[in-house]
């Protein structure tokens, strides 16, 4: 271990500022001097007991400053797997700015972003699936996504891909004794091991459990990528179709101009917004329509942009519109190539039979739409059936609610979808007429895959990518 890297750090683990209580840490092996220097506890002791919390002061010199916590967890039985000081003082930059100062003329260095993070997987005490979730954790903007990064966290889904991992092993194991006892590997009927014989059927099941175990997770990627990174939902229309009032309405506030005069909104407006457990960025956009006005014309082709960068586009139609509007929102959103839900607003203004015949339009001229929602933007009547509705296109429920993990980084996706390449690869091949020496390289590469997304296998690169992203005391 480099020098550097066998230093004290220490750092504010609180937010900056003002608040009622600020934590310090410090993390190495002159993290227990620190704190003597620095903290004396109210009663006399030999020693600081491990984990416990010791109330005292704080002081610079024989200069009290403030009164508080510390404690101390030995090495190894930390967080970081070294001397862990955690002191709990009042909250202020003054009081703040001076434990770090006495910390740092007493030996111990600015830690950088996501440091305390990057000892703790250096140690061994958690895996690089697990680092990235302390991370995901501390950035979660809805309860959904804090529960999927703690999911992560506990090693849930290090678990699951350790259980990977040992059937491609035990599959592996097979093929390496097909190599070494060719005779008893028949080509097409799998490979069979002397005294252990693996008949085609049983390494077929092996293969199976590992396709459906990181099929499934692939598949989870949809949900957990918008869970963790929140999806954009465009709003769009004819002018005067009610996008804005729409756009207040799922906000509950008065976030966009709204008027009589077709036409109000120019440029995109953007607000988040929780839709059951899912962060929602909602884009108001300038209707949709052909004009000569230059301001408005920019304001269309932005809105064109937004539809093509949404997950989904809500396309709203305004009931006392007359059938043009309907038949051109079929062809607008069959033009626009993002997935759209159909929305017919101004219920309160419109009748029953209008109602009916507007459904009966729609589907004929959206023949593969799905069922449409009434509402009213003005009245919030069926808002709570479209915040629902938008939950559900985008996030598959029953993975998120489950006990199975849902895959929320880029970075795990194309791992496991690596892996589950070779794997299919290996079993394609063992099927057919591959000699078992390649399809156990088609299965290395598959365990390569699993021990990179698990930081078994890592360079300092990705190291500095993944922990660069952390905040500084994490
Ligand atoms: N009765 C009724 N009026 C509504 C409803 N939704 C919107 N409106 C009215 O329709 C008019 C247009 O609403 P906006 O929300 O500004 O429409 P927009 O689609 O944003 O229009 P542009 O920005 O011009 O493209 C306003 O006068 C709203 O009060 C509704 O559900 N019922
Ligand atoms: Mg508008």
């Amino acid at each position: 271990m480099s020098d550097f890297a066998r230093e004290t750090i220490v750092a504010l683990s609180t937010a900056p500022g003002r608040g009622a209580i600020a934590i310090v840490r410090l993390s190495g092996a002159k993290s227990l001097p620190i704190l003597t220097g620095i903290f004396r506890p109210r009663k006399e002791r030999d020693a600081f007991p491990r984990g416990r919390p010791v109330i005292g002061r704080f002081v610079d010199g024989p200069q009290a400053f403030d009164e508080g916590l510390a404690l101390y967890h030995q090495a190894p039985d930390s967080v970081t797997g070294e001397d862990v000081v955690e002191m709990h003082c009042h909250g202020g930059p003054a009081v703040v700015g001076t434990i770090l100062r006495l910390a740092r003329e007493m030996g111990a260095r600015p830690a950088a972003e996501g440091e305390f993070t990057r000892r703790a997987f250096l140690e061994g005490k958690i895996d690089l699936v697990q680092a990235e979730a302390v991370a995901d954790l501390v950035a979660a903007q809805t309860e959904k996504a804090a529960r999927a990064a703690l999911h992560h966290l506990e090693g849930r889904l290090s678990k699951a891909l350790e259980g990977v991992w040992e059937k491609i092993v035990e599959a592996g194991a097979h093929i390496e004794a097909a190599i070494d006892f060719p005779d008893e590997f028949e080509p097409g009927a799998g490979p069979s091991v002397s005294g252990a014989p693996m008949g085609s059927a049983e390494l077929a099941r092996l293969f199976a459990e590992i396709e459906e175990a990181l099929g499934r997770l692939v598949e989870s990627y949809r949900s957990g990528r918008i869970l963790r990174e929140g999806a954009r939902a465009a709003i769009l229309g004819r002018p005067n179709a009610g996008k804005s009032t729409l756009l207040n309405a799922l906000l509950g506030a008065d976030r966009a101009i709204t008027s009589e005069i077709p036409g109000t909104t120019r440029d995109t407006v953007e607000e988040v917004c929780d839709f059951g457990g899912a962060p929602v960025r909602l884009i108001d956009t300038a209707g949709l329509r052909d004009t000569g006005d230059l301001v408005e014309l920019e304001g269309t082709e932005r809105a064109r942009k937004a539809a093509e960068e949404a997950d989904i586009g809500l396309m709203v139609m305004d009931l006392t519109a007359g059938d043009g509007e309907i038949r051109w929102a079929a062809w607008e959103a069959n033009a626009l190539d993002c997935q759209n839900l159909f929305i017919f607003n101004k219920m309160d203004k419109s009748t029953h039979e209008a109602m009916v015949r507007a459904l009966a339009l729609l589907n004929e001229s959206a023949t593969d739409a799905p069922e449409p929602l009434f509402i009213s933007a003005l009245t919030g009547e069926g808002i709570p059936e479209l915040r629902e509705e938008v939950a559900r296109v985008l996030m598959d429920e029953d993975g998120l609610s489950g006990a199975e993990s849902v895959l929320t980084r880029e970075r795990h996706h194309g791992q496991i979808a690596k892996c589950l390449e070779a794997v299919r690869s290996a079993r394609t091949g063992a099927e057919g007429e591959l000699s078992p020496e390649l399809v156990a390289v088609h299965l290395n590469e598959g365990q390569t895959a699993l021990a990179e997304l698990l930081g078994r296998d890592y360079g300092e690169a990705l190291l500095d990518k993944i922990f660069s992203t952390f905040c500084i005391g994490k």
